[in-house]
This record gives C-alpha cells, structure tokens and sequence, in this order.
C-alpha cells in the first residue's frame, strides 16, 4: 500500500481517466488556468484504445471524424493512414496528443480510485484510490468511459478450464499467438466480429459461440494517400461544423428524401447507395425512418438480411446468421470485412447458443447441451456493463452520504441532462447515462462537446464565487421524462442490448442514450449554459 498523500496541495479539478475525454478534459481545465490532477488505473494514455488491443480492433467511425477539433496544429500535424484505423494508430494519436501538449504531467498512472466523497461542509470531494492514497477538490469530473468495465458471463466451472482466457476488454501488450490452435469465442457483438474476422484464418480450429446474430455491414476501408490527407485538411473546418450540427456527430445525418415518396425501385437504388459507401451512414442516412416505423425497418432489414445470404454457401448456417427477432439498427450496427465469408471455411464452427446453450466450462473445453467443445483458448467477446459500470464500481456518496450505486437502483438511472445528478454536487460526468454520448454519437464530436460544457460551468462556477453546482431534483426529474418519452417513441427499446441495459443482470431496464439527436443535445446544453444554468443551484 503506497502511504496516503494528502501532501498533493487541493486540487481545483480532479478528473478520473485519462482516455479520449479525461485528456481533452485536462487540457481544457488548464488552459483556464485550473489547478489539475487525472487519476488513470492503466499504465499509459488513451482508454478504450489502451485497453481494446484485441485482434482485429478498430474504430467504426471515419479518422476524420473520430479526432479532436482544438487545435490546429494538431489536425495539421497529424496524418491518418486509413479510413477506419485500427487500434495500435488511435493509441499512438492519443500518446501523441499527450505528449504534444505536455499533459502526462499531470497525469497519475496505475491508481484506480475506489471512493469519492462530498463534504458538505467545504463543497470538496475527497477522493480515496484502492491504495489509500486521498486527493482533494472543489470538482470532480469523471471521465470514465462509456463501455470499459468488462462483464464476464457466469459460466459453471470457468475455474476449471485449462486453456487460456482472455476478455477482449483486457487484451494483454504482449501478442497473442494463435497459429494452430484451437479457438472458442463467445460474442458476436462489434468486437467479437473484429475478432473473429481477423483470427479466423490463423487459427488452427475457431468456434463461435452466438446468441444473437448482428445485422453486419461491410466496411470500406481505403488507405489515405498524399492527396487524400491534403483534401481531408482542405475540409476539415467543414466536416468540424458538420460533426457539430448532426444527429449522430458524424459527417452525416438522416435524409430530407422520404421512404413513402420513394418508388421500390428509387428505395432500392438509395439503400444501394448508402450501403456502397461502406460506413454507418447506412444505418442513420439511408431512411431515418427505420428507428421509428416498423414498416421501413422490417423493408432495409430484409434488404441487409438479403445482403448475408449471398455470401455464406452453407444453407443452415446462413439461417443461424441471420437476424430475425429484432429489427436493424435498433442495436449497435457492427462494421465488418469478409465476417460472413469466415463461415464458409472448413475450420470454423458456429455454434447457435440458442439451440446448444453453454452448461459449463470443462479442463479441456466448453460443454454444451450436445457435447464438449474441445479448446486451447477461449475469448470473451462478451461486452461491457455500459454507461453506468464504471461509476457505480467506484463508492461515490453524495450528500447525505447517499452512495450513486443506491441512488440509481431505487429510482433507476437519473441524470440531469447525462451530465450531473441531483445529490451529487460539483460532479460531472462524461459519456454518461442519459446523453446521447452514451450510445448514439460519435465519441470524439460528443465527449468533446461535453468537455467544453463542463469547463465553461465549471469556471463559471467560480468565477461567480460560488462553491458549488448542482441540478435540481425538479430539472432532473424533466429531463428524465423527456428521455423516455423520446425514447419510447422509437423501436429501440423492443430490441434486448446494451442501449437498454438487458447485458447486466439487475441493472435497470431504461434505455442509456438520449436519443433527441447530438446536435439537438448540443443546442440545449448551449442554451442552459447562456441563460446562466437556470435549473441549477449554486451554494
Ligand atoms: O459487446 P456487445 P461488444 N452467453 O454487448 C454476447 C463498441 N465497439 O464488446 O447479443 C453468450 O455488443 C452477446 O450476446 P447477445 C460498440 O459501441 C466499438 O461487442 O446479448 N453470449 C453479444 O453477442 C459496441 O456496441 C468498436 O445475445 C453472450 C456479445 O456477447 C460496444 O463497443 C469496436 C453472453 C456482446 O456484444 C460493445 O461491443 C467494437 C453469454 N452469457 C466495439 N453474454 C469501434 O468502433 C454476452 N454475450 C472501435
């Protein structure tokens, strides 16, 4: 146990993670001359992209797109080699961003924080990490990510297996080899795709264990030449102020052309369009309608139904492949390359969960309902507890002592526009529960959207003398209403996912993100923030 050292003069702003958001957070505090500490459980920058060196790991959202916009020298300076970069290129952008604007200084490694207190008496936090180091300030900002605690299915005799284990949340530095071996993997969510698309012809035997299969689009993924980069910088004050004003934070957004005014033919020649240009536009551009008509979504699920079954030979597997109980797009849309293809090799099993559930791990393998599946490894590819797992895995209490863990299983998940919740003052949150950063935005746009919030209210805040900030229970309460029935209004919540939580046993059933659109989002938070944060109340 390192000694505790409170000898780290009070902080002004204490910021928990140092990924994509916690770095963005820390150079915008400082820059208004804040007195910052970020506390960081990894040993290196970067978050998701520090943690998820799976096999195959990638970035679904465009490079010119999945950036920070702050600086100029930076978007000059910095030159994506492809469309969609993979993991190793994203951690090196955030190492560099660390390095180029000296932020490791006020970065503490290695130091998971357990505990987060509010006095009540001074307006501080008092932050407690698991080896007893404590830290205090006035503001608390937890930029814990969105999707970074790994959920384990409980699975009999795990203990027992011999092979090796892996999640892909937790993918160790070292490379993994996996020549000859044989491989089981459970998940075929976004991940277990980029896994299994990428391992499939290096391993001796692969088996895939699906419970749900996913509407898969493929990915088009050019490298970036000379000339596309130079373009790419010609434009990017564009694409900036078009991330900023769409529905998603991508450089696109839901059609004017409507699904009703459409002949099946000019339908079909639209959704070939979007399809073609091998992204998520075809998922949010092609007909916006689909997250709210069943008509239209039963009509482009059928169109990415079609797309699967020319591509798998074997007749019953396609079947297993297909999704049926759920419409497209209700769930995360998964990018993928030759995905469906790695079912027509000899050395790869799909194994349907849903006619052979999993009864238990043996020494040598998976047992299911018709035998033992003989492995070396297996990968779980089995997701994250989103939005609210990081939080409530740290002890934070509010006033009253109120601890978030509680507060949220009474009443559900509450979170005045995502950003703070009622009872817990001078803390915000990033990427959280109630924002459409939670799920339905492109990271980079919405975090950094948030972030700037955060540092305006926060310098605010004390530039008014004022000790601290918090939402009222009334303005929560409101926000909370207009998320669900925003979100009630769509298919979304008939689908089981993580948007709705149904991952997590005993987590409450709500769905995460706001879905009144990230531009949307943005105008509101602008608005509150002009008006001088009218549903909060300061001490
Ligand atoms: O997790 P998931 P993920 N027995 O929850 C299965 C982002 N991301 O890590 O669908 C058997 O989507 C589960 O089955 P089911 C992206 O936002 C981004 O894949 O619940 N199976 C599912 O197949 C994404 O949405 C990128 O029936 C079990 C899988 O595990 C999010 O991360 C790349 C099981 C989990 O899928 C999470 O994706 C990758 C059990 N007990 C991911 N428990 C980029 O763009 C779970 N499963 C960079």
């Amino acid at each position: 146990m390192r000694p505790s050292k409170s000898s780290v003069a009070p902080l002004d702003v204490l910021v928990i993670g140092a990924g994509l958001s916690g770095l963005y957070q820390l150079y915008q505090l400082r820059e208004r001359g804040l007195r910052v500490l970020v506390l960081e459980v990894g040993s290196g920058v970067a978050g998701t992209w520090y943690w998820n060196r799976y096999p195959g790991a990638r970035c679904d959202s465009t490079a010119e797109c999945y950036q920070y916009w702050f600086s100029e020298d930076l978007l000059n300076e910095w030159t994506w080699s492809e469309r969609f970069p993979a993991q190793p290129e994203t951690e090196r952008y955030l190492n560099y961003v660390a390095d180029k604007f000296d932020l490791r200084r006020d970065i503490q490694f290695n130091t998971r924080v357990s505990a987060a207190d509010f006095d009540e008496t001074d307006n501080r936090w008092t932050v407690t990490t698991a080896s007893g180091e404590t830290f205090t300030a006035q503001f608390l900002v937890m930029a814990t990510g969105g999707l970074s605690t790994p959920t384990l299915p409980d699975i009999a005799g795990h203990a027992d297996f011999q092979g090796l284990s892996f999640h892909t949340g937790r993918w160790p530095k070292e490379a993994v080899d996996f020549t000859h071996k044989r491989v089981g993997i459970i998940g075929t969510g976004a991940t277990g795709i980029q896994v299994i698309q990428s391992i499939a012809s290096q391993v001796g035997h692969l088996t895939v264990f699906q419970r749900t299969p996913n509407y898969a689009i493929p990915m088009r993924n050019p490298r970036y030449d000379a000339t596309r980069v130079a373009e790419l910088r010609r434009d990017y004050p564009e694409i900036k102020e078009l991330v900023h004003n769409t529905f998603t934070g991508h450089d696109y957004d839901f059609g004017t052309i409507k699904f009703e005014d459409l002949t099946t033919a000019e339908r079909d020649a639209r959704m070939w369009a979007y399809w073609n240009d091998g992204s998520l536009k075809f998922w949010v551009g092609a007909f916006g309608e689909i997250f709210a008509d069943q008509r239209v979504n039963d009509y482009v699920s059928e169109f990415v139904r079609a797309r699967i079954r020319e591509r798998v030979t074997d007749a019953d597997v396609v079947e297993k492949l297909l999704p049926k109980d759920y419409g497209f797009g209700t769930r995360r849309v998964p990018l993928e390359t030759g995905y469906f293809e790695v079912f027509n090799q000899p050395n790869v099993h799909l194994v349907d969960l849903n006619e052979e559930p999993i009864e238990r791990f043996t020494a040598s393998g998976v047992q299911t309902k018709k035998g033992e599946h003989a492995l070396d490894a297996v990968i779980f590819a089995t997701g994250f507890d989103a939005g609210t797992g990081s939080l409530t895995a740290i002890d934070i209490r509010g006033r009253k002592k109120l601890l978030l863990r509680d507060a949220w299983n009474e009443d559900g998940i509450r979170a005045w526009m995502g950003l703070q919740v009622h009872g817990f003052p001078n803390m915000f949150m990033i990427m959280a529960p109630l924002s459409p950063a939670a799920a339905f935005c492109n990271v980079p746009t919405c975090s950094q959207q948030q972030v700037d919030w955060i540092s305006n209210c926060i310098t605010y805040t004390r530039d008014q003398g004022h000790r601290s900030i918090e939402p009222t229970a009334e303005a929560e309460a409101r926000w909370g209403e207009h998320h669900d029935e925003l979100a009630n209004a769509t298919l979304v919540p008939k689908t089981k996912s993580w948007y709705m939580g149904t991952n997590v046993a005993g987590k409450p059933r709500r769905l995460l993100a706001y879905v009144g659109g990230a531009n949307t989002y943005r105008y509101a938070c602008d608005k509150i923030a002009a008006e001088a944060y009218p549903e909060s109340v300061f001490n």
